[in-house]
């Protein structure tokens, strides 16, 4: 049965009346906005070294760190249109520091972390603390913490920048400080939170930094070693060998809004595929293969870059039959669980079909 046109003249003068008023019916939207499950419009995306390495070094020509403040070229979401943004919650970029150069300081409430993609030589300086890169590193920049960066070395060093921007500007929290020297002095041994955490399982008495790790560098070296000594039976049906980059003084993340892991595929290894209530971005550091998202794939070799949006399958191969490929992803993971909304599913076929 219809409504009677007098009904359906007085529902709409009642919807007009509505929006000089700043109010809308919530029960047209209802269901657009309490969906079954994530609906996203961040996509699945990768972004090639070999594209994107000849326009960062173009940017080293065109323009100055002096002038950039940072001279990055953000790595956008092709399904977030007018964002700065590569998930809801993450921001990723690649950075270039030529020899000779530096990157003022300043600190800012969303936190950052840098993984090396190429070159050595050059640091950032960490609250007083310089911390040397070289390709594979993780270095942390907390949430709030004075970070600027040289390169007394003699070759470019490029990077990868991840930061929990998008969902500090959401939350509109956005605090930056920019003092008038350039650079901050090293009141600190260099690499000193290297030394203070040398042996897992053994730590110093806990400081007072708040919950970011105070272990400030995680090198490649440490972390490849430890991914090589794992046995088989530690194996992940959907990630192969694991590992989590922890704060040594809980256990836990290594930022709370971010969290980073690194992966070896071994030799010819093809995972399951699974789904995560988590978004992540990962940094080919080592072999070539492929990883399967959303039912499309995505060959990559070293230095390619790409994003998993929340909730979408994925799984990963290796492709070489000889060699073992590494990633290093980092994560909104630990944002997620400590609201404890964070789920996983395995797909029930094992495998996506591909579209
Ligand atoms: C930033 O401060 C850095 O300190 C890198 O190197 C990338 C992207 C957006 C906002 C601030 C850095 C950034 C950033």
């Amino acid at each position: 049965m219809h409504p009677p046109a007098s009904h359906r003249m007085a529902y709409e003068a009642f919807v007009q009346a509505l929006q000089p008023l700043s109010l809308a019916p919530l029960w047209t939207e209802y269901h657009r906005l309490l969906t079954p499950a994530p609906q996203g419009k961040a996509r699945p995306h990768l972004w090639r070294y070999a594209e994107l390495r000849p326009q960062l070094l173009r940017a080293g020509e065109l323009v100055s760190t002096r002038e950039a403040e940072r001279r990055v070229l953000m790595l956008l979401n092709p399904g977030l249109e007018g964002q700065i943004a590569i998930t809801p919650t993450l921001f990723a970029g690649m950075q270039l520091l030529l020899p000779g150069e530096v990157a003022r300081v300043h600190r800012h409430s969303p936190a950052a972390l840098r993984i090396i993609v190429e070159g050595k030589g050059a640091y950032t300086t960490v609250d007083g603390q310089r911390c040397f890169m070289e390709p594979g590193d993780l270095i942390l920049t907390p949430a709030w913490s004075w970070h600027d960066h040289g390169n007394p070395g003699n070759e470019p060093v490029i990077w990868l920048d991840g930061l929990d921007l998008p969902l500090i500007q959401t939350l509109n929290v956005v605090f930056t400080e920019h003092p008038t020297q350039a650079q901050q002095q090293a009141r600190l041994p260099d690499d000193l939170s290297l030394r203070l955490y040398q042996q897992p399982g053994l730590r110093p008495p806990a400081p007072d930094t708040g919950p970011a790790s105070p272990l400030l560098s995680y090198k490649w070296q440490r972390t490849a070693a430890a991914l090589a000594a794992l046995p088989a039976e530690a194996a992940s049906p959907y990630d192969d060998l694991l590992l989590e980059y922890t704060n040594p003084h809980t256990g836990g993340p290594v930022l709370p809004t971010m969290g980073c892991t690194a992966q070896l595929l071994r030799p010819g290894v093809q995972t399951q595929a699974h789904r995560h209530a988590s978004s992540s971005v990962y940094l080919v550091v080592q072999g070539r293969g492929y990883s399967v998202i959303d039912g499309r794939r995505y060959d990559w070799e070293a230095g390619d870059v790409f994003v998993i949006p929340s909730w979408a399958y994925h799984e990963h191969a290796n492709a070489s039959p000889h060699e073992a490929a590494a990633l290093i992803s980092f994560t909104d993971a630990p944002l997620i669980r400590s609201l404890g909304l964070y789920r996983e599913e395995a797909h029930p076929g094992g495998h996506q079909p591909l579209a």
